[in-house]
């Protein structure tokens, strides 16, 4: 893979980031990098997914798996050329989401999951923001979507907690029950140390 002169680093968690009091717009500090989000609902494949998680239509739990992963790789010809140009990417939920979400169904191994993900571009940093299920419920327009019940997100929970065991990815676990202000500096501060230490190193392959 080409060098390039930026970062790929993502927040992911159980919790909807969307919600008050925590939002992307309060935490993202790079107003001037690149922001991707997961799911991409404008996409055609991104509406199929939508559509699903807002209980408009079924789908079998492979076939959204493999929309979920589809999703992504359908935007990775564009991260790779921001990459390639120097801009650093902050991205809302990535392939640990999706391997997170799905496994905690029944029936669903991390390895089948993580299959339709693996040559992704590898993140430099994954921040995981911590908060636990009941606290996530008191979160803004909870508990509309697919997936949004205490119980599920337990199992989605540990489920983040067996990819966090991965010493190839670079984990880092930030409390995301306190204040907006101290989740910020906590983002700002890993954030602004990768973004130097990843300069010039090559983009990686995720899980490979
Ligand atoms: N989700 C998200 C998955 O199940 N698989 C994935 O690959 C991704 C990216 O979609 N409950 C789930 C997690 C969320 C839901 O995401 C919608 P958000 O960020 O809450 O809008």
């Amino acid at each position: 893979m080409s060098l390039r002169y930026n970062c790929l680093f993502l927040v992911d968690s159980v919790a909807a980031l969307g919600g008050t009091p925590i939002c992307m717009d309060d935490v993202c500090i790079f107003c001037t990098e690149d922001f991707f989000c997961y799911t991409d609902r404008a996409t055609k494949i991104g509406q199929l997914i939508s559509s699903y998680l807002e209980k408009k239509s079924n789908l079998e739990d492979h076939t959204v798996h493999l929309l979920f992963s589809a999703n992504r790789w359908e935007m990775v010809p564009l991260m790779k050329q921001k990459l390639e140009q120097g801009i650093s990417l902050v991205v809302d939920r990535y392939a640990f989401s999706g391997v997170a979400f799905t496994s905690a169904k029944p029936g669903f191994s991390l390895e089948w999951c993580m299959n339709p993900d693996m040559g992704l571009p590898k993140p430099d940093l994954v921040i995981f923001l911590q908060l636990n299920p009941s606290m996530a419920a008191n979160r803004g327009e909870y508990g509309i979507e697919r997936y949004e019940t205490s119980a599920f997100q337990r199992t989605v929970q540990q489920r983040f907690e067996e990819l966090m065991q991965d010493s190839s990815v670079n984990w880092k676990v930030i409390d995301a029950a306190r204040t907006i202000e101290e989740v910020h500096n906590d983002i700002k501060l890993l954030s602004e140390d990768i973004i130097s230490l990843a300069e010039n190193q090559p983009v990686g392959e995720l899980w490979r």
